[in-house]
C-alpha cells in the first residue's frame, strides 16, 4: 500500500495534488515554504547551477490571437511592426552568437496561433541547423498537430514550449480566440512524439492566488510534469488590455511571485524552474530569492521576444556574487 501523501518523501513527483494542497502549500509562513523548497530542490540538482537559454523571435508580430498579455497580437495596436518569418541560415548565425555568449539552449519563437504545413520545411532547416552547433533547441510555434510534432522531433528538437499561463478559471479573461483544452491538445501531442515539454504561465496579470494555484496544479497533475517551467512576471506592454491594467494597479508583489516559484518548485520536483519574463525589473535580492526558492533556469541575452531583458554584464556579475555557474559547465 502506498503511504499516504503527508508521510511520503516531499521530494518524489506525484501526480495526484488537489487544488487544496496546492492552496495550502500558498498559504505556509514564507521562510517555511522556501525554506521546504530549497531542501527539495537539493534533492533533484546542484543549487549552485543555473540552465541559461536564449530566445528568438522568428516571426514577429501580426498573430491571429488575442492574448491580452501579447504585445503581438494583431487585436491590439501595440505599436510594434509585423515582420515575415525568417531564413533559416540567419536564424543559425543568431544562435551561433547566443551559444559563443554562454546559452545552452536556443528557442525559436513565432507569434502564429498555430504552425502552418507550408512553413514547415524552414522551421526544420532553422531547428537541425541549431542542434548542428551543439545547442539544446526549442520551438514556441502555437498549435500542432500530431504528425507536425513528430516532424518538428525529427528535424532535431528538444523541447516545445507551449504555456497554460494561468488557472482554467481565469483563462477565459486572458484569451478568447483559443481554450485551455486546445493548450491540453498540444501539450500531449508534443509528449506523444518524445519532445521535452516546456510549459508554464504569467503571474501578474490580475488573476488571484487562487488562479496561480489553479495554474500550478494543473501542471502538477498532467500525465507527466514539464521538464521546464517557465513562471513569467507579466511585463506590461502598453495597448494590451492587461499591460494597461497592470500599468494602472501595480505589479505583482515580489513575495508573491517567491511564493509562485517555490510552490512550483514543490509541486514539480524535478522540473527545471525558469524565472522567465519580468527580470529587468527584479532587483537583484529577489532574483537571488527566487533562486534560493528552486528557480534553476533564466533567459539570457538582452531581448527576450519583443521586449527587453537584462544585459548579458549584470547577470554575469550577478552569478558571481551569488557563487552560481551555468549548468553543465563543469566548474565545481
Ligand atoms: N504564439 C505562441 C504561443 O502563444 O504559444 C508562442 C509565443 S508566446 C509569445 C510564448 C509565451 O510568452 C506566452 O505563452 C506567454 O506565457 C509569454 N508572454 C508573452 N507575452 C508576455 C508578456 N508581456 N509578459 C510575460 N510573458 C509573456
Ligand atoms: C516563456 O514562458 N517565456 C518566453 C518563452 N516562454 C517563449 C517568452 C517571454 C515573452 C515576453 C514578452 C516578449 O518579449 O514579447
Ligand atoms: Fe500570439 Fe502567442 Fe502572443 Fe498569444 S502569446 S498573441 S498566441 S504570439
Amino acid at each position: 500500500m502506498n503511504a499516504p501523501a503527508r508521510f511520503s518523501d516531499p521530494a518524489l513527483p506525484r501526480h495526484d495534488w488537489t487544488l487544496q494542497e496546492v492552496e495550502a502549500l500558498f498559504e505556509l509562513p514564507f521562510t517555511e515554504l522556501v525554506f521546504r523548497a530549497a531542501e527539495v530542490h537539493r534533492r533533484w540538482f546542484d543549487p549552485a547551477e543555473v540552465q541559461m537559454s536564449q530566445l528568438l523571435s522568428v516571426k514577429t508580430g501580426g498573430c491571429a490571437e488575442d492574448c491580452g498579455y501579447c504585445s503581438q497580437s494583431a487585436h491590439f495596436d501595440t505599436g510594434l511592426k509585423a515582420g515575415r518569418l525568417m531564413e533559416a541560415d540567419l536564424v543559425v548565425a543568431e544562435a551561433a552568437r547566443a551559444k559563443a555568449s554562454g546559452a545552452q539552449r536556443f528557442c525559436m519563437g513565432a507569434a502564429w496561433r498555430e504552425l502552418k504545413d507550408r512553413d514547415l520545411p524552414k522551421l526544420e532547416a532553422m531547428i537541425s541547423g541549431v542542434k548542428a552547433l551543439g545547442l539544446e533547441t526549442c520551438a514556441t510555434l502555437g498549435m500542432l498537430t500530431p504528425p507536425q510534432a513528430r516532424a518538428l522531433k525529427a528535424a532535431g528538437l528538444d523541447y516545445y514550449n507551449h504555456n497554460l499561463d494561468t488557472g482554467p478559471e481565469y483563462y477565459g479573461t486572458v484569451v478568447s480566440t483559443r481554450t485551455y483544452d486546445d493548450r491540453l491538445k498540444t501539450l500531449a501531442a508534443v509528449r506523444a512524439e518524445g519532445i521535452s515539454v516546456c510549459c508554464g504561465g504569467i503571474v501578474g496579470m490580475g488573476e488571484g492566488r487562487a488562479d496561480r494555484a489553479g495554474l500550478l496544479h494543473a501542471l502538477a497533475t498532467l500525465p507527466e510534469h514539464p521538464d521546464s517551467l517557465p513562471v513569467n512576471a507579466l511585463v506590461p506592454v502598453e495597448g494590451t488590455p492587461l499591460g494597461d491594467k497592470v500599468s494602472a494597479e501595480g505589479r505583482i508583489d515580489g513575495i508573491e511571485f517567491v511564493r509562485t516559484i517555490a510552490v512550483a518548485r514543490l509541486v514539480c520536483p524535478k522540473a527545471v524552474v525558469r524565472l522567465s519574463a519580468g527580470r529587468e525589473t527584479m532587483s537583484r535580492e529577489l532574483q537571488a530569492l527566487c533562486f534560493l526558492a528552486g528557480a534553476n533556469s533564466i533567459f539570457v541575452g538582452e531581448r527576450l521576444l519583443t521586449t527587453p531583458n537584462p544585459e548579458m554584464a549584470s547577470d554575469e556579475r550577478l552569478f558571481a556574487d551569488l557563487g552560481l555557474r551555468p549548468m553543465g559547465s563543469g566548474a565545481a
